[in-house]
């Protein structure tokens, strides 16, 4: 049946591209627009370790279809459509797992992995993927103290159905969101407003201990969680949790002109307020925003809520400050989100 489906559609397809490349106008065909995108937020929870993604195509109609999964908690949730596959780092597991061939799955059904990785983790949180690298956070301490900031990046290959660890590369600070743009890593830095870049990380072949390539602060930030980074836009937008105690306090900045932006401010610089948009208050239902997408498209902002429970997406963001939602749908200890668009 699915294959009957993906023939019927790339018949479609090749219609589709014959008529756009046609330069006759003597025939009738019949225009087929080819404005058939559609969008997806991929989500991943602590509250039972689901997949769950919705189609948020058009806002006012969001669908959510959920992939049941033996996981119990999960965090830094992926989308590769070359293979359908939806991957998240299990927090029960302690390993990424994957899912492919999703798209024809029914709400609630049991899925079982089919892309698997060694359990080597500890407290795995956001994953960042480069061609066939993922890598995750893993916000637990390293050294045996507490009182001494460390994390550690684990590198894995995917190949067929599984993950290989490559190596692991441990920071000097604590560690949540990662993002790649190309092939530097951009980290936030965790407990403080600042974030971090390892330029060509891949290139880290054997474990060490690496510290990051430049670090700055991002005023206004009390405590940044969640960052995504857009290449077609140059936007870089990050969380800010606050207090990880309090539900009301929380917040996201838009940085528009990024890489000029973080160029121009140099290591261990701040940079300035006025150069980022803020969006946080009362109608925001923002508390601790841990993770963020972006639809560069739409000028969507899309985050995981863990505090309120629930994934929130903003739009006319502005100048920003204190915006409702424009989408609020609730999910339980919402730890990450990711965007697809096809
Ligand atoms: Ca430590
Ligand atoms: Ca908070
Ligand atoms: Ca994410």
């Amino acid at each position: 049946m699915k294959k009957q489906i993906k023939t019927l559609s790339l018949i479609a397809l090749s219609i589709i591209t014959f008529n756009s490349c046609s330069d006759d106008d003597d025939n009738n065909n019949i225009e087929i627009p080819v404005d058939t995108q559609s969008t997806r937020l991929y989500t991943s929870n602590n509250a039972d370790g689901n997949i769950t993604y919705y189609d948020v195509t058009n806002l006012s109609n969001v669908s959510a279809t959920t992939l049941v999964t033996a996981s119990v908690a999960a965090d830094g949730i992926y989308y590769d459509a070359s293979t359908d596959a939806a991957i998240q780092a299990s927090r029960s597991g302690l390993a990424l797992e994957g899912f492919t061939d999703i798209s024809d799955v029914a709400t609630g059904t049991t899925v079982t992995s089919d892309i698997t990785g060694t359990a080597d983790m500890v407290s795995p949180r956001e994953v960042a993927v480069n061609g066939n690298f993922y890598v995750v956070a893993d916000n637990a301490d390293v050294d045996g103290d507490d009182t001494t900031a460390d994390g550690r990046l684990y590198i894995y290959e995917r190949s067929n159905g599984t993950f290989t660890l490559r190596n692991t590369i441990t920071t000097d600070f604590k560690l949540w969101g990662i993002t790649f743009n190309g092939n530097d890593l951009f980290a936030v830095v965790d407990t403080t407003n600042q974030l971090a870049v390892y330029t060509d990380f891949l290139s880290n072949t054997t474990d060490a201990t690496v510290s990051a390539t430049k670090t700055i602060a991002v005023e206004g930030i009390v405590r940044t969680h969640g960052l995504t980074y857009d290449v077609s836009s140059n936007t870089m937008v990050l969380t800010d949790i606050g207090s990880a105690g309090d539900a009301t306090d929380g917040g996201f900045h838009v940085i528009s002109d990024f890489l000029t932006k973080f160029n121009n401010t140099a290591d261990g610089d701040t940079l300035a307020l006025t150069s980022q948009v803020r969006v946080a208050g009362a109608s925001t239902v923002l508390g601790n925003p841990v993770d963020v997408a972006y639809d560069a498209e739409t000028e969507t902002v899309f985050i995981a809520e863990a505090a309120n429970g629930t994934i929130l997406a903003f739009n006319n963001i502005g100048t920003g400050g204190d915006i409702a939602p424009v989408l609020n749908n609730g999910l339980a200890s919402a730890s990450a989100v990711y965007l697809s668009k096809d």
